[in-house]
């Protein structure tokens, strides 16, 4: 600015030398202070330095079915957008001093998977739990080992259950044709299908779709997520999942969709549609058929929510559908005779038994299962929530998955 035009006008007029001394101060104030407002409302906005208008940037990575961050946690400002890691703690505590869901965090592992499985659990208490305190449940269809116990204990920030699976709840019935079942993993073999010669697998694939949420230690709980051995969460989760599925009437969630080996659920499909045919009632107003399928629901388009990463309800399981559905699929023995996968079998009823707007894409949570990674949608969301992940590196509009498909039906 030019000072000489600037106090030009004050010489004209016939003032003293203190007035216009006094006049000059009153107008620079009054100038800076224009300056200094402007520059702050233009930092509270959290986005601009990256000239992204905020509400742009908020109406391409927030998730429409969730309320924003202030609905849910401790009211917040829009300055919140720029939580700095202080800020996040002192959020969660608060939060976590007045509610948490009825939930836990669940592992299902071999004893010879210990290193693995402590990997995980310290990258989860670490983005999430520690803050959080969930209890955590291990199952194992043998006793866990000491050292298992002792390690997994060190690392946990809540309470934890180390708990046996009931044999019957794990093992191959005594009513599947072995025959039949050995001939057919055979056959796989010979095909080069992943764990196509492997019984255990089977016995596994069958726990998680039809038995672990009747197991005694889990009944005290409503809500599980779903852990695995060798797992990453790439971003902190400072909000906490469970409450907001219970506070937006979801019943299960997922990260990562895909494609499932076709050969591994040769007659799924067909036994599904029998069930419904038999049980049209149990088909919900709004589902995912069009997920699921391209032709109505003639054929499976093998898409399926993949299930090494479940926060989800456990009453749904429990309910007369899931039960009833269960029971069925089960009774045809493919988990024997084919491979069938807890995740088409989850997806499947949740896709056709819940509307679609209580199933919950997390796209805020980052993870990675090998060999594939989700990485939240967009820039202002990775930042945010300090992801480790590359956005690039995301599965979600590879080749084999299907979250394409997924957005089609909203
Ligand atoms: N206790 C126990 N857990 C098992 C057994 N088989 C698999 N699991 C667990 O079941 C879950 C799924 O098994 P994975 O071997 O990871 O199967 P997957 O994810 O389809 O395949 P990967 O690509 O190998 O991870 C993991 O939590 C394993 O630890 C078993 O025989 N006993
Ligand atoms: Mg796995």
């Amino acid at each position: 600015m030019d000072i000489a035009a600037f106090i030009a006008p004050l010489r004209q007029l016939r003032l003293n030398k203190i007035t216009r001394i006094i006049l000059l101060l009153v107008l620079s104030s009054t100038v800076l202070f224009s300056v200094l407002t402007i520059a702050y409302t233009r930092s509270r906005d959290s986005s601009y330095m990256f000239g992204i208008p905020s509400a742009l940037l908020r109406s391409n990575t927030s998730n429409s079915s969730f309320p924003p961050l202030e609905r849910v946690r401790i009211p917040t400002t829009p300055e919140s957008n720029t939580t700095t890691p202080s800020e996040v703690h002192e959020d969660v505590l608060l939060n976590n001093g007045t509610h948490r869901a009825n939930a836990t965090l669940l592992m299902l592992a071999r004893n010879t998977e210990l290193d693995a499985a402590l990997q995980s659990v310290r990258e989860l208490e670490e983005k999430f739990n520690h803050q959080f305190g969930y209890p955590w449940v291990f199952l194992n269809n043998v006793p866990f080992s000491k050292a298992f116990k002792e390690k997994m204990t060190e690392v946990v920030s809540g309470p934890v259950e180390f708990a046996m699976i009931p044999p019957h709840h794990w093992y191959q019935p005594d009513w599947i044709d072995e025959e039949k079942a050995t001939q057919s993993r055979n056959t796989m073999v010979e095909e080069n299908i992943i764990y196509g010669a492997s019984v255990s697998y089977r016995n596994m694939c069958r726990f998680n779709s039809g038995f672990f949420y009747h197991h005694p230690v889990l009944q005290k709980y409503k809500w599980y997520w779903r852990v695995e051995p060798d797992v990453h969460f790439h971003c902190i989760v400072d909000e906490d999942p469970f409450l907001k599925m219970e506070e937006n009437n979801k019943v299960y969630g997922f990260t990562i969709t895909l494609i499932e080996f076709e050969k591994t659920i040769a007659s799924l499909w067909k036994t599904v549609k029998d069930f419904i045919a038999e049980n049209p009632h149990y088909v919900a107003p709004n589902n995912s058929m069009g997920f699921l399928s391209e032709d109505g629901g003639e054929t499976y388009n093998l898409c399926h929510f993949w299930s090494n990463f479940e926060i989800a309800d456990m009453d749904f399981w429990r309910s007369e559908a899931y039960s009833h559905f269960f029971d069925y699929l089960d009774a045809q023995g493919g988990f024997y005779y084919e491979r069938w996968g807890d995740a088409p079998v989850h997806s499947i009823a949740a896709g056709l038994f819940l509307p679609k707007d209580r199933i919950q894409f997390f796209d805020e949570i980052g993870y990675e299962h090998h060999p594939f990674t989700h990485c939240p949608h967009g820039a202002g969301i990775i930042r945010k929530k300090h992801c480790s992940c590359r956005g690039w590196r995301s599965f979600d509009y590879q080749g084999y998955s299907c979250m394409r498909k997924w957005e089609r039906i909203f």
